[in-house]
Formats: C-alpha cells, sequence, structure tokens
C-alpha cells in the first residue's frame, strides 16, 4: 500500500520536542524523513533523561521513530556542500533551531529559495517573526507562561501552574505539520513554488487558549464569569483568574474523590452537569427530588450552591471506584471520565489495539512504549518503527546524493559527517 506522503523527501533539522514531533508525525504518514545531526553527538535528547547507560534515551526514541539518521557538520565547508545537494534534492526543511542560526550557518531563505523554488521551509520559533522578544530562545514552560496558559491553569490561590500537556512544544510541532501539508497543498497548485511556513510556541499556546481570550472580553464587559469558582461568593479583578478544575464550556463540572482518594492520588473522576442531563445526574445520584425542585431545576437556580452538589455527588462516589462510578454514570448519558494515570493509559486494552499506544522495537534498547498516531484512517495503517541510531543512514543518505564511496570516505576523514 502507497502511504500518502510517500515520495516527500523531508530535511528534518529539528531537535528537542517542538520540531521532532512535527516531523515524526509526518514520517508515520510515509514522509522520508532525514534527520540532520552533529556529529558525535546528535540531537541532546539522546543523551538527556537516559534510563539505560549508553543507549539513546526515551526522549528521542519517542519522538524520531520512522525516521533516517545523517550526521553532518553544516559549519564545515563539506558540510555545507551535503546539505546544499540534500536542499536541492528536497522538498522541505523543518527547523528549530534558536533564533538566526539556519541564517549563521549560511542558509538564509532567499539563498534557500534559489537553490531549490519549489522547497518549503518550515520553522518553529519561541516568538514570531517581528515580535519584541523574536530574539528570545524558548522552552516549553517558557512558552506556556508567554501563551496564556501558566496565567489561566491552577488555583486561584496558587501560583501560575504549567500543564504537563507539551502545548509548547508538540502542540506547536502539530501546528507546523498543518502548515507544511498546507504549503504543499498550495505548491501542486500553483506551479510548484514553495514558501516559508513558520510557527511560533507562543501563539500555538494561545491558539490554544482562545477560550481565555474569550472570557478576557467576557470579564471586560460584565465583570465577572459565572462558570469560575470565583463566582458568585468570591471576587475577580479585572483578568481572567485560574479556574481550578472548573468547565471551560457553559456546563459546570469539577473533579470529584471517589473510594479510595485517600490513599490513591487519582482515585477522582471528571464529572460535568450538562443541563439537559440534569434529570439523569438527580436518578443516577439518588436525589430525583431535585428535578423539579424550583431551587435546583435550572443552570442559575443551581449556581450558587454548585459545590454542595458537588459535595452531594462526592457523598454518593465515597462506596465506588472511579471505574465503578464512570460504569454507573455512562448508563445516564452523563459526561464523565475517570482521572487515568500514566500506568493505567499504558496499559490500557483499548489503547493497545487502536495503535495509540504502541509498542516498538529498538536496535540498541529493545522493547519500549511510545504514543502512536492519534489520527486514525481507514486506508492507512500507521506502523511505528523505531528511532535511527545516530548516523545510521549517513552512507545510504550520502550514496543518494552522488557521492561515491571514496568521496563518502573523505567526508568521514574531515569529519564532515
Ligand atoms: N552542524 C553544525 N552546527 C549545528 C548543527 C550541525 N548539524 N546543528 C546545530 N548546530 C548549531 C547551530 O547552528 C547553532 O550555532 P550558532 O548559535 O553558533 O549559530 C548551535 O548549534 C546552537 O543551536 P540552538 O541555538 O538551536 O541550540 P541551543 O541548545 O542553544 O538552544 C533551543 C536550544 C531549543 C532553546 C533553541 O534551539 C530554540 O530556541 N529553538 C526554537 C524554539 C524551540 O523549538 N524550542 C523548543 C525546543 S523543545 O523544548
Amino acid at each position: 500500500m502507497t502511504k500518502p506522503l510517500e515520495g516527500i523527501k523531508i530535511i528534518d533539522f529539528t531537535h528537542v520536542q517542538a520540531g521532532p514531533a512535527c516531523t515524526q508525525l509526518l514520517a508515520w504518514y510515509g514522509a522520508d524523513v532525514i534527520k540532520v545531526e552533529r556529529p558525535g553527538a546528535g540531537d541532546v535528547t539522546r543523551s538527556q533523561l537516559r534510563d539505560i547507560p549508553g543507549v539513546d534515551a526515551l526522549y528521542f526514541t519517542m519522538l524520531n521513530s520512522n525516521k533516517k539518521s545523517l550526521t553532518l557538520d553544516t559549519k564545515t565547508a563539506e558540510g555545507k556542500e551535503v546539505l546544499t545537494r540534500l536542499i536541492k534534492q528536497s522538498d522541505v526543511l523543518v527547523e528549530n533551531f534558536g533564533p538566526g542560526a539556519l541564517d549563521r550557518m549560511g542558509f538564509t531563505w532567499e539563498h534557500i529559495k534559489e537553490l531549490n523554488p519549489g522547497m518549503i521551509v518550515a520553522s518553529v520559533k519561541g516568538f514570531s517573526d517581528g515580535h519584541h522578544y523574536e530574539d528570545l530562545k524558548v522552552y516549553e514552560n517558557v512558552a506556556q507562561c508567554a501563551g496564556g496558559a501558566a496565567s489561566t491553569t491552577g488555583f486561584d490561590d496558587g501560583p501560575p501552574t504549567v500543564s504537563a500537556a507539551a502545548l509548547g512544544d508538540s502542540n506547536t510541532g502539530m501546528h507546523l505539520a498543518i502548515g507544511i501539508l498546507t504549503a504543499l497543498h498550495a505548491r501542486n497548485r500553483n506551479g510548484g513554488k514553495g514558501q516559508k511556513v513558520a510557527v511560533s510556541m507562543q501563539d500555538s499556546v494561545l491558539n490554544l487558549c482562545r477560550v481565555k481570550l474569550r472570557d478576557q472580553q467576557r470579564l471586560d464587559r460584565v465583570g465577572y464569569l459565572e462558570e469560575y469558582p470565583q463566582y458568585p461568593h468570591g471576587s475577580f479583578t479585572d483578568v481572567v483568574p485560574r479556574g481550578g478544575n472548573a468547565g471551560g464550556g457553559g456546563q459546570p463540572g469539577w473533579v470529584l474523590k471517589c473510594k479510595g482518594w485517600e490513599t490513591d492520588k487519582n482515585a477522582y473522576i471528571y464529572f460535568t452537569i450538562q443541563g439537559h442531563a440534569w434529570a439523569p445526574i438527580c436518578r443516577a445520584i439518588g436525589k430525583p427530588e431535585w428535578i423539579e425542585d424550583p431551587a435546583y431545576m435550572t443552570a442559575s437556580a443551581r449556581q450558587d450552591k454548585i459545590f454542595d452538589i458537588f459535595g452531594t455527588i462526592e457523598a454518593w462516589l465515597a462506596d465506588k471506584t472511579k471505574f465503578e462510578a464512570v460504569n454507573i454514570l455512562r448508563k445516564f448519558d452523563i459526561p464523565c471520565a475517570p482521572v487515568m494515570t500514566m500506568k493505567e493509559l499504558a496499559n490500557d486494552e483499548s489503547l493497545r489495539a487502536s495503535g495509540t499506544i504502541a509498542e516498538v522495537d529498538h536496535k540498541e534498547r529493545g522493547k519500549y512504549l511510545t504514543v502512536g498516531s492519534p489520527i486514525k484512517f481507514s486506508d492507512l495503517k500507521v506502523e511505528i518503527t523505531g528511532s535511527p541510531l545516530l548516523g545510521e543512514h549517513t552512507n545510504e543518505v550520502l550514496e543518494t546524493l552522488g557521492y561515491s564511496s571514496r568521496e563518502i570516505a573523505a567526508l568521514h576523514e574531515a569529519k564532515a559527517v
């Protein structure tokens, strides 16, 4: 079966997480992704947070599957020549170096365009071009703070809080992947002309915090936000507060304790009081008298006692595990889920069956788990292959670029590859 992106050649000049997450996704769907790494060291994540001495860390293997690895010192004349040939033969160059690094290497957008007018150059930076912080280097949590996630996450009486979800890194990589596919589509329609695609981590975080910008404007107009725990008993300032575990939409929700919460930090479910599910909720939790009670029957009537209602639901949950509770509540069509731990997800039968949790074989580490494609296709079965060893495909790639074995030996000799 031909994979959808087969024939698309990508120079993967990325490192750490934001860029590699993007190119890994494209590799899964069939693109020929050649990861370019500095000889001897490679992507820093190969050696960061290692669990097996001398073996590529999971940080690397989980973000670089299905790729080839070419070692290349692009600061040497010979290395620049190899990169030049590669650019002439490729469709996309993806990079997430610090600001200006590609230019300093001698590969400006103007120069790349001259070498290959069809080239799509896709970049991740911390901040967008022209932004007053455009010179800053940025990591995940810096982006979460800059993009509005941290100021709106956590509890009102605590500090700004970052999310464990990689809103700055992998999320930006996913935005970049959309940008690359859009530019490839455009190239097919405009006579093969490439373009520059740029995504900033701040913008990508803010894009996911869209509803918080919604809330800022509502707050500016009316002075309060009724779905936040600060309403109606607490107070608001002029900025969107941290809302704890409140639902971000029109229905109140909260994380509720289940049986065993005293000793198990994750014995909780998320419970949503969806307006039209009020009657089933009352029946499920043994409070049928609330269905027609004017003090409870409408969302606005419930608002000032929402935490008392959650307390009543917690009393009902006290003798049920999070899984038992969800199994009962699902019969009443109530939107809810157990709070899942990483251990539970790793062993989840449904996620294993769908390939979302995938077991991968690696030449040196053996089997490990990764997160497979979250996108499912009717005509593509995504197969995850192990990440490459450092420089594993150097000679193979050089041969495809037309280098003879004598020239390849000379490149090794010159430490350019
Ligand atoms: N051969 C020769 N030189 C190479 C090379 C290669 N194959 N690959 C990289 N280099 C050089 C770069 O040219 C650069 O050199 P100069 O600064 O001298 O011009 C140098 O390595 C350092 O690159 P860098 O600035 O990207 O690396 P860093 O470790 O200092 O910073 C990071 C890392 C992530 C903060 C920075 O790359 C960055 O801000 N990237 C953009 C935002 C981003 O993607 N952040 C998310 C990372 S995931 O958390």
